[in-house]
This record gives C-alpha cells, sequence and structure tokens, in this order.
C-alpha cells in the first residue's frame, strides 16, 4: 500500500505562561514562546512538532518568528506533495534550500515523523529502532533564584516529583557571588539530591579555571557549557584538568560538531537536544558518534512544550546511548497545558507517553487561548 501524501503544514505561535520566572544568564523567561507546526497527510493523519528555542535568540539566534518564516516559505513549499515515508530523503533535500536553521527543521521533522507514526497506528519510537526503556531519569532546573527561593523550590520538587538531581542556571551575575550562592544551596541540602550547573558558554578560561574548582569542592557533580561554544581546547582543559564531568551543550549543534568534541576529548557527556540538532534524525548520528566514542548522551530539553518533549522521550527511549538520563521537565514549567493527556512525571522520573505517535492529542481550546493574534 502506497504511503500517504503530505497535504497541508501549518504553524501557530503560542505563548505559554511559566509557574515562575526562569532565569538565564543573560535573559529571564517570563513565558515560553513555542512555534506548533502541525502536518496533514492525505489519509487524514495529523502529526505535531514544536519549533522551540530556550526563551528567545540569546541562546542560538533562532525565534519562534525566524522558525515560522523558514518553515511556511522554503521548508513546506519543499516538502508538500512528498510521500510521508520518504522523511529522511525530505529532510535531505532541505539542504539544497535552507542552510542551519536547525530549531526550525527540527519543528517541522518532528511533526513529520509523528505524523507518519500516527498514519500508521504505531508508536513514533517504533520509527526509531523501538522502545529500550519506557522511562528516564528527569532533572529538574532552577532559574538565578535568590538561596532561600532555591531552597524552598527543590524541597518542593523533592516532595512533590521526587527529582533526585538538579540543574542550576549560573552566567548571571558576579561568579564570586554566584558560586557562593551555588555553594550554600549545595551545603543546604546536605547531599541529599545532587547539583550540576549550566553557565551557558558565558564564563572565560580564567573564571573558569578559578572558580570552577570552588564548585567542585563544594559537590557539584557536572559542569554544563562553561564556556563559549567553538573554543574546544578550553572546554578541553576543563575537562582534563578538574576532574568533574563536564557536558557539551552550545558546542555540540550538529553530527559534525559531536564529533569535533570527540576527536579533541573537549567533554564526558553530550547534552542531545532534538530541537538544535534538527530533529530526530541528526539527534540519533549524534548519539552514535558520542556512543563510538564512549562519551554518555543526556537527554536535554530547549523547554520544549508537551509535543516536542513528548518526541525527545521518543528518541531517548528509542536510543541505548542515552545513558545520562534527562531533564525533560518542560511541560512541568508551563502554568498550563495545551494537549489533552499530559506526560507522566513522578519519583524523579518521566514516562514514555503511549498510544500513536507521540501519543498525546491537541487540546484546540487551550491552543486557540495560546495562539498569538
Ligand atoms: C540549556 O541551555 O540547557 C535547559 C534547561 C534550562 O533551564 O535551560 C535549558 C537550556
Ligand atoms: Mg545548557
Amino acid at each position: 500500500m502506497s504511503a500517504p501524501i503530505i497535504e497541508a503544514i501549518e504553524t501557530r505561535i503560542l505563548d505559554v505562561p511559566l509557574i515562575r520566572p526562569h532565569g538565564f544568564a543573560t535573559f529571564t523567561a517570563n513565558e515560553q514562546p513555542i512555534l506548533l507546526v502541525q502536518v496533514r497527510l492525505s489519509d487524514g493523519a495529523e502529526g505535531f512538532g514544536e519549533g522551540v528555542v530556550p526563551g528567545g535568540a540569546w541562546w542560538g539566534g533562532e525565534t519562534v518568528e525566524t522558525m515560522q518564516v523558514i518553515i511556511e516559505k522554503y521548508l513546506a513549499p519543499a516538502t508538500i506533495g512528498r510521500k510521508a515515508s520518504e522523511i529522511s530523503g525530505i529532510v535531505h533535500d532541505w539542504e539544497r534550500h535552507v542552510a542551519n536553521m536547525r530549531f526550525a527543521k527540527a519543528g517541522l521533522e518532528i511533526a513529520l515523523f509523528d505524523a507518519y507514526a500516527r498514519s500508521l497506528n504505531i508508536p513514533l519510537a517504533d520509527l526509531l529502532g523501538g522502545k529500550f526503556r519506557d522511562s528516564l531519569d528527569c532533572t529538574w532546573a532552577l532559574g538565578v533564584l535568590p538561596l532561600d527561593e532555591a531552597v524552598a523550590e527543590v524541597e518542593e520538587r523533592i516532595a512533590s516529583h521526587g527529582h533526585k538531581s538538579f540543574k542550576l542556571k549560573m552566567g548571571s551575575g558576579d561568579p564570586a557571588t554566584d558560586v557562593s550562592r551555588i555553594a550554600e544551596l549545595v551545603d543546604a541540602l546536605e547531599g541529599r539530591v545532587s547539583f550540576r550547573i549550566d553557565i551557558n558558554a558565558r564564563w572565560d578560561r580564567l573564571t573558569s579555571l578559578r572558580f570552577l574548582p570552588v564548585l567542585a569542592e563544594a559537590g557539584v557533580e557536572l559542569f554544563e557549557q562553561p564556556t563559549p561554544a567553538d573554543d574546544l581546547d578550553t572546554l578541553r582543559e576543563i575537562t582534563q584538568r578538574i576532574g568533574v564531568p563536564v557536558m557539551a551543550d552550545e558546542s555540540v549543534c550538529s553530527p559534525a560538531d559531536a564529533l569535533a568534541v570527540v576527536q579533541k576529548q573537549a567533554a564526558d557527556v553530550i547534552a542531545i537536544k532534538t530541537t538544535k540538532l534538527g530533529g530526530l534524525l541528526d539527534s540519533k548520528k549524534t548519539a552514535a558518534i558520542a556512543e563510538t566514542a564512549g562519551l554518555a548522551c543526556h537527554g536535554a530539553t530547549s523547554l520544549e512544550g508537551p509535543f516536542g518533549t513528548a518526541a525527545s522521550l521518543h528518541f531517548c527511549a528509542s536510543t541505548p546511548a542515552v545513558t545520562y538520563g534527562t531533564e525533560l521537565f518542560g511541560p512541568m514549567l508551563l502554568k498550563e497545558t495545551y494537549v489533552e493527556n499530559d506526560i507522566e512525571y513522578r519519583d524523579g522520573k518521566v514516562f514514555v507517553p503511549e498510544g500513536p505517535g507521540t501519543g498525546l492529542n491537541p487540546d484546540w481550546d487551550q491552543i486557540k487561548k495560546f495562539t498569538r493574534k
């Protein structure tokens, strides 16, 4: 039986409020803009993807507005009319029309995968090699917060969802002040949970070599992207000299970037975001490169909503190399959802949704409520 044809591609920008402000190194988000990408096939099946960056243009340069233009004006015309089963060929051909713009490509590629999986009435993971696991550890991330608020939030998340691991955003203030805030928080929890930090590439070499050992001494278990993405020599020096595992995030936005990190031995863990990597196919390639070199993979987030998070969960469920847990908490940071059946989080874990495609179905009343006018 011939595969259905891709008939229509629609996008809409959702502005979804957060449960609290989320402070990054150079930006504080009060809501999360999400480009909802909808694909309809000739057999009536519909798939959903999300174009999402962590808060805005500061992270990687793309935004929901740029993603909408790239998808509607350039990628969609090169996709409509093709067979839904030809995803790898469609994604390959996109390179003739659009260079880079990986967050935009991810939103459409994932919607194509979701639509085709629903057409076949199988879980998305079955198009990615099948499920290897049904749940994964889920780290909770705190934005930049005063100590008392941070302690209160950690205690609340332990009680409500059993989180055992917490990520702390840094890099926004004076390094010495930032570091003492983190050291006090780690000390206050007395080893009951583990802490990692993400500086979002904002420290230079000297600051890193001076202050990361203080965080190591305080008991921080992982350093995420302390220094600029392109400086793999400094990332390698930090990895080799300090002895706390280093995770590459901004340094790895493509399989080629992963190969460069492997060749330089610049990190111990690679943050796999299906968004920054352009979708599920290049996420699989990136994980394969990491695994072959003995690096661990982490299921990372760009603060996607339910559809994007579910797609990343299906990726992590079907990729044995994701051995360093996840931070796929995005839907819990949103004040309200826009799907009928939410992702399940409990006991410090997140569970892969069951059902065809991502397993989630749209709540159109909520989508209309959040759609930007
Ligand atoms: C990032 O850089 O890791 C993931 C969690 C969070 O708080 O920030 C995002 C982006
Ligand atoms: Mg990061």
